[in-house]
């Protein structure tokens, strides 16, 4: 099959695309969208219906940012959806959403939580607490939230094998394979009480994914202390990334909010905020600094290694709590909250939230700071004072830096030697441009920009709030994801792309680092447990449809294959324990089948050359219909067969 990517590489959108006069409209564009305006509910209803409604009204030179029909993005963008729980795969520069990835969510319309080979991901790595909480409750969890999509690392930079993500609401932990972007693995760690930040080591490779504990809890946390909250601990994890089993744990003191990791191998850090160790908002923001905690992994292997651990709910924990070798605390201004590493491999930026500035660290002080040869804050080297609520900092590769500022509604670029200097009393203004953006940024992104091939064309700024720059929807509104161009001296925002709930995070990543495959490997671990259980049956997936009774169980194999499945109808009885496995075996691009039964709610998709299966009890007797959903050929609606469940009995 040929590879699009392969045929295109080379080709660099960025040539067609007239910077200068973009620069222009983008002074237009920013008028039209309020420059000078801040804050919440700034733009009022009038004022927006004052701007341009159609196209034709806009300056036409935006179009020169338009990927045209049949052309393909030059980057993939991996979105969080936050509570939404999936992951979404957008191309860049064009913001047209490409693709959904099912994590944490049930999906309707992959089966995801649905059919077995799902369920197992979904079931296999929960906790033995959870799995009994869970016993009656249908066995998965149906929600969770995620909010940081990272890819795998091999030296420095993107290496097209995994991306990892976070469930902040149910503590867990996903791995989506890229060359065939679906999950494959979703682990739940013990002790810890919610992930936020993941991120993951960059050298040599990932390696491990770090995982940011967020809120303080007993351990075990089984009811025997509730109110003691002396007794409550932040716990920071490192997950093998091959694996996916937890390496380690170590117990910390506040709250972790986000992580990264250098591009050395040697250490990972992350921001507290609750330093004050409070359980009520008046008690985490009562003191003027939180800190900055940095973990030594030289070190923390090594006492794992050399077994000085305890063993809690079946993992290593080490305690990294002040005064621990593992760890050092580097005080920052109150609640920090983003910390990024710069793609120079030597600064990292932890963004000031309630404070207006953001702190710079310098990695290679590290060493002497954990032999103690100086104090936690001679590692910083740069505070610059940036605006209002500044949360996450993203990078050019050119030594600028792009800080989103929540409050004041705006990315603010600014340069790190800069910065640097004004730090040792210089009297320059680091501070380079900063622009309106529509409206509350949370994370912000460039194209690289999280490895050492930072490319400085790109910026994503992903807005909690979009207000009046689409059609009304209802009170319930999309988030607005720009998408700004920082190739020049300037900032030029170029594009809204509304959103659903909730994209926290995103990771930008040049398509020639991603690679999958157009039809699945009949080989494919994801189908694995099928393909075993059909060679005990004497079942060839690819050629035999049939029914296989064993006892209670009942297992119907059928092909699928445009326009029709190996059975055109199956028999089994009311109670029976039903497992339905099809296998597609159209080797197509772009030809899925899916297989729905009427009134049993069931539905899974079954792509070119997978076997999906699904298991469910018969219990209504009756006439039930099962149809192919996805479209597939022109008699797609004929495409469907009849289960027949023969009546108990009585
Ligand atoms: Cu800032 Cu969860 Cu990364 Cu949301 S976090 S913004
Ligand atoms: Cu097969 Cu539609």
């Amino acid at each position: 099959m040929e590879n699009e990517q392969g045929k295109k590489k080379g080709f660099s959108r960025r040539d067609m695309l007239g910077t200068t006069a973009a620069v222009a409209a983008a002074g237009a564009a920013g008028v039209a969208g309020g420059v000078g305006l801040s804050g919440i509910g700034a733009v009022t209803p009038a004022e927006a219906q004052t701007r341009p409604a159609t196209p034709a009204a806009r300056p036409a030179v935006a179009n020169k940012y338009e990927v045209k029909p049949g052309e393909l993005d030059e980057y993939y963008v991996f979105f969080s959806s936050g509570q939404t729980g999936e992951v979404r795969i957008m191309g860049l520069p064009s913001m047209r959403e490409l693709m959904r990835v099912p994590v944490f969510n049930r999906d309707s319309a992959t089966g995801w939580g649905q059919t077995n080979e799902s369920r197992k991901i979904l079931t296999e790595n929960l906790t033995p607490e959870t799995r009994e909480f869970l016993k009656d409750k249908g066995g998965i969890y149906l929600n969770g939230d995620l909010h940081h999509p990272h890819l795998s690392f091999t030296d420095g930079t993107y290496d097209g094998r995994y991306l990892f993500a976070n469930d902040k609401a149910n503590t867990r932990v996903c791995r989506i394979r890229l060359d065939v972007m679906k999950c494959d693995k979703i682990i739940q760690l013990p002790n810890q009480h919610s992930v936020h930040g993941l991120r993951v080591q960059k050298y040599p490779k990932t390696g491990y994914v770090f995982c940011n504990g967020e809120d303080r809890v007993p351990t075990p946390n089984d009811g025997k202390n509730l109110t003691d909250t002396k007794e409550y601990f932040s716990i920071f994890t490192a997950v093998d990334g091959e694996t996916m089993e937890v390496a380690w744990q170590i117990r910390v003191d506040g709250n972790l909010d986000n992580v990264d990791a250098d591009y050395q191998g040697k250490y990972a850090f992350a921001t507290c905020y609750n330093s004050e160790e409070g359980v009520t908002l008046a008690e985490m923001m009562a003191k003027e600094q939180d800190w900055v905690v940095v973990f030594n992994l030289k070190r923390i292997e090594e006492a794992v290694k050399a077994g000085k651990i305890e063993k809690v709910g079946g993992v290593p924990l080490l305690d990294g709590r002040k005064g621990s070798a593992f760890t050092r605390y580097i005080p920052v201004p109150n609640s920090p909250h983003g910390i990024n590493t710069a793609p120079d491999g030597i600064h990292v930026v932890a963004n000031g939230k309630l404070s207006p500035t953001v702190t710079v660290f310098d990695v290679r002080k590290f060493d002497d700071l954990f032999d103690d040869k100086i104090q936690p804050r001679d590692a910083v080297v740069a505070e610059p004072e940036l605006g209002l609520g500044p949360l996450h900092t993203a990078y050019d590769g050119r030594g600028n830096a792009f800080t989103t500022l929540f409050l004041d509604s705006q990315v603010v670029k600014w340069n790190i030697d800069l910065a640097r200097r004004a730090f040792k009393g210089e009297k320059v203004n680091p501070v380079i441009q900063k622009l309106d953006v529509h409206y509350q940024p949370g994370h912000n992104h460039t194209s690289m920009g999280q490895t050492k091939d930072a490319d400085g064309k790109w910026l994503i700024s992903l807005n909690k709030f979009s207000k009046d720059r689409f059609l009304n929807v209802g009170p319930l509104k999309p988030e607005n994801d720009q998408l700004i161009d920082i190739s020049g001296d300037q900032m030029v925002l170029v594009h809204d792309s509304p959103s659903f709930a909730e994209p926290h995070d995103a990771t930008i990543v040049h398509r020639s680092k991603i690679n999958p495959l157009h039809v699945w490997k009949r080989d494919d671990p994801f189908f694995a447990d099928a393909v075993k259980q059909a060679q005990a049956d004497g079942v060839d997936l690819m050629v035999d449809s049939k029914v296989v009774r064993d006892g209670n169980k009942v297992r119907v194999y059928m092909t699928s294959a445009a326009p029709a499945f190996g059975l055109e109808d199956f028999t089994v009885k009311q109670g029976e324990d039903v497992t339905v496995y099809v296998t597609n075996i159209d080797d197509v691009e772009d030809l899925t089948h899916g297989f729905s039964i009427i009134n049993y709610g069931i539905n899974m998709e079954v792509a070119p050359q997978a076997t999906a299966s699904v298991s469910f009890k018969a219990d209504r007797p009756g006439v039930y219909w099962y149809y192919c959903s996805w479209f597939c050929h022109a008699m797609h609606m004929e495409m469907k067969g009849r289960m027949l469940v023969e009546p108990q009995a009585t």
